[in-house]
């Protein structure tokens, strides 16, 4: 057999050394090290916050970016390393996305020196974790129509709002938040304990269990008015953070759907029905032919952004592109893996039912797949159909 079944146009051939080390160093420290904690913490409904610190001294957050410490790794290897985590669960992604691409990259992009000396060292180390507060109850796809404010009062800034579904609210030291002042949204950090900054976390998600998420709200909260990210000048600094996040699941959502493939390639060949392996029958092998065929065109689509990436060229809409497609093929492979291990499926012995239940949320946060399909139709056609 000439053909790897989980690289089939032999994608790895093509990678440099440093980022076959790289990718083959986070999958050893998620099978090792991460996974242990998996099913007690997604059944507890919490992220396994000891593995925080080894994520720092891995150099996996904010590791895309340059200087303060930071990993400065080419944009492959960055695609490659979401990709690792969520082999291991969408939640893992999450954190490192939203601490390296929705948090570190706004500071490094937009901060002060100040902000960037204080900050991305302790963000990097995983020594502070952080979140990104854009979504509000009454705007989620639409952020622009958001409701908090921020008005300057002498030497501050004061936040009143909130905002929610926000990863790892209730947790953070640390939240870069998106407010309204009166010449449009600015990006503002505000630090754990700020008196009029309240994190509550949210219960009952039966969706990415394995990782925080909660709610910000903001009363009379009085920031320093040097906590404003200084170059910011509107929504679209918040839309450039979720370029970088965007991108990243692109990637990772292949991790699930590899992930998928292999414990359904394992069981189908392992299983006997019908006195035969079910691998053997007809319409198994469908099933795992369409899984392999999506997952490898959605390697080549995140390939291509990563080149467009390094030469400086990625536009928006070619992430939404990749965003909604990727997300789709691997909610249908892991849904596709739970059918084919029957009622196993729904076990949590198996890995398939929690990377379907998780990618329903992937599908759903950093845009939605409608409006990341509204947006690649909007650069087809020229015309606007959100609203
Ligand atoms: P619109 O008028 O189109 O744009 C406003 C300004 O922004 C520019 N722009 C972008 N710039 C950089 N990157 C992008 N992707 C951009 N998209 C637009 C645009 O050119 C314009 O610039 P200027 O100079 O003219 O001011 O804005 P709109 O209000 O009509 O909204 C467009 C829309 C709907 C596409 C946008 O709002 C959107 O993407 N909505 C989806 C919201 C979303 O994705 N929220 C994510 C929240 S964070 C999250 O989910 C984290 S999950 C965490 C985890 O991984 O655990
Ligand atoms: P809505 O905008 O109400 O959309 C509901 C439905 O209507 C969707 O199917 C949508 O596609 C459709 N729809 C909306 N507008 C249109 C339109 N114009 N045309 C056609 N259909 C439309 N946000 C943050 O800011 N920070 C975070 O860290 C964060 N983490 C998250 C973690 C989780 C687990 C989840 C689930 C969400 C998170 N979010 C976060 C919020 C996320 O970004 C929003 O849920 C998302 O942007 C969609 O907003 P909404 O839930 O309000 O849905």
């Amino acid at each position: 057999m000439t053909v790897n079944p989980h690289d089939f146009l032999n994608l790895e051939s093509t990678l440099t050394e440093e980022q076959k080390m790289v990718a083959n160093m986070v999958r050893q420290f998620v099978d090792q090290t991460y996974r242990p904690y998996l099913r007690t913490a997604y059944e507890q409904g919490t992220f396994p916050t000891e593995i925080i610190p080894k994520l720092g001294e891995l150099g996996l957050l904010g590791a895309q970016l340059k200087g303060y410490g930071c990993s400065g790794l080419d944009s492959l290897s960055y695609g490659l390393i979401m990709k690792e985590l969520e082999r291991g669960d969408s939640g893992l992604r999450s954190f490192a996305s939203v601490q390296g691409a929705l948090v570190m990259y706004p500071i490094h992009a937009f901060g002060s020196e100040d902000q960037k000396q204080k900050w991305l060292p302790l963000l990097r180390e995983g020594k502070a974790v952080g979140c990104f507060g854009l979504t509000e109850p009454d705007f989620g796809s639409n952020p622009s129509g958001m409701r908090t404010t921020a008005k300057k009062d002498g030497s501050h800034w004061v936040l009143n709002g909130s905002k929610t579904w926000i990863t790892n609210a209730s947790v953070a030291d640390v939240a870069v938040v998106w407010a309204k002042m009166d010449q449009g949204i600015r990006g503002f950090i505000v630090e754990k304990g700020t008196a009029g900054f309240e994190q509550k976390a949210i219960h009952g998600k039966l969706s990415l269990r394995a990782s925080v998420t909660g709610s910000l709200f903001f009363h009379d909260c009085r920031i320093p008015a040097a906590n404003m990210l200084p170059e910011t000048v509107g929504l679209k600094n918040a839309l450039m953070c979720l370029n970088q996040a965007r991108y990243g699941i692109a990637f990772g959502a292949l991790g699930a759907a590899e992930d998928s493939l292999q414990e359904a390639l394992e069981y189908s060949k392992n299983r006997i029905m019908f006195d035969k392996p079910l691998a053997s029958f007809q319409l198994i092998q469908r099933k795992l032919a369409i899984m392999s065929t999506q997952i490898t065109t959605g390697n080549l689509l995140a390939r291509r952004l990563a080149e467009l990436k390094s030469a400086g060229t990625l536009e928006p809409a070619q992430i939404s592109m990749a965003k909604q497609n990727n997300v789709l093929l691997a909610l249908e492979a892991a849904r596709t893996a739970r059918d084919i291990l029957g009622a196993n499926g729904i076990s949590d012995e198996y890995r398939c039912m929690r990377h379907a239940c998780n990618l329903e949320s992937v599908y759903t946060y950093e845009g939605t797949n409608d409006i990341h399909l509204l947006i690649v139709g909007q650069q087809l056609t020229g015309l606007q159909a959100f609203s």
